[in-house]
């Protein structure tokens, strides 16, 4: 069966990559509508060697279609979602906007495929965090094995999760750098050109900012766990592609790094990279454009009774979003519709 798909924020850098996952996964499409805000009315963009027309995202826009992933922001999401689902079409929403909607499914198919199942409620599904979807890929077989108690995670993310002016900017920087010429500070509060900056999206009361708490309910909700302890510290370095995260994980009980690294070998999603005095470990820079979640530096932690520490990486383009959203297409298309 084919089936017409339409992608809402086509022109982002979610949105491309969605085109591109579609393409290499070979998803049976009939009909492709890609649909963007005014300004990039008229642009084409290529799909199986096709130049196809960008349409203006509207209410109507949705008519005959299957399926409708949207990477267009929270706000465009909560406009025109629930009338995509209205005309028929099941969303596949990437932003934030109904991810902790409790009628509202949020899915990582290697992790809880079978709340896929709840998108009849509104004809919904949510994509987790591009930071949460990585964490929980390669925590879920740990999970299973032995339980989690707490997770602290830091994560070291990449420029492009903020979207393609950040990457530019970061690239404008480096090279006002090399050429002794002063940086220009836009998109984010400070120069992110040989800097760390711990602070992703905006601060809350409580001190954190919306990124490390999305990391926290996200993962009670994807776990259906609400007593699973989690701590975030999201911080923004200086890379293109591919978010990088410390994990250190209480477990319920005890479990060797060695029978880690025998879970991860076959987990479904993961590459197991652990070979440290051999340099090799999962790096940013070996994830870009690949459909892994990569893991090492896999190793006991013996400042408590039960712990493990972890290194995970992955394209946040990819499986921490544009890909994440087409396997539950997938799913969508093998199991339910
Ligand atoms: C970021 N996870 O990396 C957020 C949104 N993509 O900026």
């Amino acid at each position: 069966k084919e089936y017409a798909v339409a992608v809402a924020g086509a022109t982002g850098a979610v949105g491309g990559a969605m085109l591109d996952v579609l393409e290499r996964r070979n998803f049976p499409i009939k009909e492709l509508r890609l649909l963007a805000s005014e300004r990039s009315i008229g642009r084409k963009l290529t799909f199986r060697g096709e130049q196809i027309p960008v349409q203006l995202l509207t209410k109507d826009a949705f008519k005959g279609i299957d399926i409708a992933l949207f990477s267009a922001g929270g706000d465009r999401s909560l406009e025109f979602a629930p009338a995509a689902a209205a005309a028929g079409a099941i969303v596949v929403d990437n932003s934030s906007a109904f991810r902790m909607d409790p009628e509202i499914p949020l899915v990582v198919p290697e992790v809880n495929p079978h709340a896929i199942a709840q998108y009849t409620r509104r004809g919904i599904i949510a994509n987790p965090n591009c930071s949460t979807i990585q964490m929980l890929v390669a925590l879920k077989p740990i999970y299973d094995k032995v339980g989690i108690k707490r997770i602290v995670v830091s994560t070291y993310q990449a420029v492009s999760g903020t979207g393609t002016k950040a990457i530019l900017e970061l690239k404008n920087q480096i090279m006002a750098y090399a050429a002794d010429k002063p940086m220009e500070v836009k998109v984010y509060p400070h120069q992110i050109a040989f800097n760390c900056l711990p602070q992703i999206d905006s601060f809350l009361d409580n001190g954190y900012t919306k990124e490390e708490m999305k990391m926290v309910n996200e993962t009670r909700k994807i776990f259906e766990d609400p007593a699973i302890g989690v701590t975030a510290t999201t911080v923004r370095v200086p890379v293109f592609y591919g978010h990088s995260e410390s994990i250190n994980v209480e477990t319920g009980s005890k479990i060797s790094a060695e029978e880690v690294k025998r879970l991860l070998a076959t987990a479904p999603g993961v590459r197991l990279v652990d070979e440290p005095k051999q340099g090799l470990y999962p790096l940013a820079t070996d994830c870009a454009g690949n459909f892994e979640t990569l893991v090492g530096r896999i190793r006991e932690d013996d400042s408590i009774a039960n712990g493990i520490n972890l290194w995970v990486v992955a394209d946040n383009i990819l499986k921490g979003a544009a890909l994440n959203a087409v396997q539950i297409a997938e799913k969508l298309t093998a199991d339910y519709i």
